[in-house]
């Protein structure tokens, strides 16, 4: 409860919100994730992307993009209207929409198979602005520190960019270091220990990464992007520049909360 009260997502770049979302939920959830992760598509859309693949390492991080168009349960999950509320009242937003979706699904870990490397979500999105884009990470399991929990630089939404830090990069070594040699103070850290049902926000600009996983169950977390009135499109050439294009259908990029 104090860490729900500590932070706030305008000063900090992070912040948690209480539970909002029921075990039976969660459980129906993750076992549709489960059809997702199998290769099996009840909406008959496939994923946008899989990084992961049936017969892969078990040890791996299990990340899949736009798991919610796959399935009408995880479809109903992501747009639940206490959670379109919830996201609203948090951002002080007129208006939610879903854009992106990510099932973040890591298995214990063998050596660095379940690190993912410190980033900030904007550096991904050339085609949005940075005000207006948020993050919730909603958790299916239980997070505890031995788990891999999210970390969150504390402030680091106000920061300038940082060369050479990616999430698909797992030498969190070298990336402590530039981190480091950039910021002229200690860095506050905190982790994402939230229980099942719980949520946390970070601004599409926080710097965030996460380590192993210690724990014998997976540590899941669905990962909802989302925008609010302030976002802009920004125009981009080359692969991404028609990337927004679904933003219209509510199916791909569903509207949670209008006021
Ligand atoms: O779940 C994780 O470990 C990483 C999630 C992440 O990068 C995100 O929420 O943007």
């Amino acid at each position: 409860m104090k860490s729900i009260l500590k932070y706030s997502l305008k000063e900090n770049g992070v912040c948690f919100l209480p539970k909002i979302f029921n075990k039976e939920e969660i459980l129906l959830c993750q076992k549709e994730l489960q059809e997702v992760i199998k290769g099996v598509y009840q909406s008959e859309k496939a994923p946008e992307a899989r990084f992961w693949e049936v017969g892969d390492d078990p040890h791996s991080i299990i990340k899949i993009d736009k798991p919610h168009i796959c399935n009408q349960v995880i479809w109903d999950f992501i747009t639940k209207k206490e959670f379109g509320y919830a996201l609203a009242k948090a951002t002080e937003s007129k208006k939610i929409k879903v854009w992106h979706s990510q099932l973040v699904w890591k298995p214990k870990s063998k050596g660095r198979s379940g690190n993912a490397g410190w980033h900030r979500d904007s550096q991904y999105w050339p085609f949005w602005s940075e005000k207006g884009l948020f993050t919730a990470w909603i958790a299916l399991t239980n997070v505890t520190k031995k788990s891999g929990p999210v970390k969150y630089i504390i402030n680091s939404h106000l920061w300038n960019d940082i060369v050479g830090l990616d999430f698909f990069n797992k030498d969190l070594t070298t990336q402590n270091k530039i981190i480091r040699s950039v910021s002229d103070k200690p860095e506050e850290i905190i982790s994402g220990t939230i229980n099942r049902g719980e949520v946390l926000i970070h601004s599409s600009l926080t710097y965030h990464s996460s380590e192993k996983n210690e724990e014998e169950e997976p540590r899941i977390g669905l990962v909802v992007h989302f925008c609010n009135e302030h976002a802009d499109q920004v125009k981009t050439k080359g692969e991404n520049a028609n990337y927004l294009n679904f933003l219209n259908d509510n199916w791909t990029a569903p509207l949670i909360y209008e006021k």
